[in-house]
């Protein structure tokens, strides 16, 4: 491995480790239990861009509410099964990584990070994967999946980023458009609205790549997300009902936004093909 002058890496009292970074461009803070990217501050406007609960779960019981969540090999509760019986949003973002490597560059810090096992209940296929997260001017996570095993397997994944914002109220999407399917509405398909903003509960799947993204607050451009890999982009806010969730508080809602660059339609990967999911987070210019 390669080491980074700009990394350290700390464990918590429950036993988590994290890396953090700080180098010439942005700060960053990655814990190595779901490989899971929790804060990205880049130095030119010193704005945090991602949120993370004050309840979030950081004993490894339960998935980190905020940051990037990372779903595989499958996206949602389910996966063609009863609620309950596989973990929601598949088996990366609960178990430990380790760091592959980490190098320093003219452009920022990149870490390269491993899961320990790629296969459990729910998916029985060989494949390798790997996450890619540079930290630098502007935040870039990419999700690969090889497919080594000897037949066509499916996968569906998500960057499930929770976007840090001064107030739910005074965000606006810029983007999206196309119609969307509405989980919170029987998933009736509708169409995406102009201007985008968020005032109620909203879980929806647009069938749209929507490769650049803005998140304005209260009318300013304050972040671009661009996409690749990913057939469909999912919104998400619980709005009131995040006050049922046992890691998020009754107001919590106000001050994040999920924006997520996802597979949702099931990817065909072939032997030996590889899929790249990626999400780039940047200031808006
Ligand atoms: O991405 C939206 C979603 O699938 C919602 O349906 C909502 O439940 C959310 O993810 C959070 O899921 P989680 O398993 O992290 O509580």
């Amino acid at each position: 491995m390669t080491t980074s002058d700009s990394i350290s890496v700390s464990t918590n009292q429950d036993g988590l480790s994290f890396i953090n970074v700080d180098n010439a461009h942005a700060t960053a803070k990655v814990s190595l239990f779901g490989a899971h990217v929790m804060s990205y501050c880049p130095k030119s406007d010193g704005k945090e861009r991602l949120w993370v609960s004050p309840h979030a779960y950081l004993n490894g019981e339960k998935p980190i509410r905020g940051g990037i969540p990372l779903c595989w090999p499958w996206f949602g509760h389910n996966h063609g099964q009863e609620k309950g019986t596989l973990p929601s949003h598949g088996f990366l973002r609960t178990q430990t990584w380790s760091i592959a490597n980490s190098k320093d560059t003219s452009e920022g810090t990149e870490l390269t990070l491993l899961p320990a096992f790629t296969k459990a209940k729910g998916f029985d296929h060989k494949c390798e994967v790997k996450l890619i997260i540079m930290i630098g001017e502007s935040l870039s996570v990419s999700l690969i999946t090889t497919n080594t095993d000897d037949h066509e397997f499916s996968i569906d994944c998500a960057l499930h980023t929770y976007f840090n914002v001064e107030h739910i109220s005074k965000t606006t999407i810029d983007g999206i458009t196309g119609d969307y399917e509405d989980k919170t509405r029987e998933s009736a398909v509708l169409t995406t609205p102009t201007p985008y903003s968020v005032s109620e509960e909203t879980d929806r799947i647009h069938f749209c790549k929507a490769p650049n993204i803005t998140i304005v607050e209260d009318g300013v451009r304050t972040t671009e997300v661009t996409s690749s890999g990913n057939d469909t982009i999912v919104v998400w806010n619980p709005w009131r009902g995040a006050a049922s969730l046992s890691d998020m508080d009754a107001f919590g809602y106000k001050h994040m936004l999920c924006v997520e660059t996802t597979v949702t339609q099931g990817y065909g990967l072939q032997p030996n093909e590889t899929h790249v999911l990626t999400q780039v987070i940047s200031t808006a210019k």
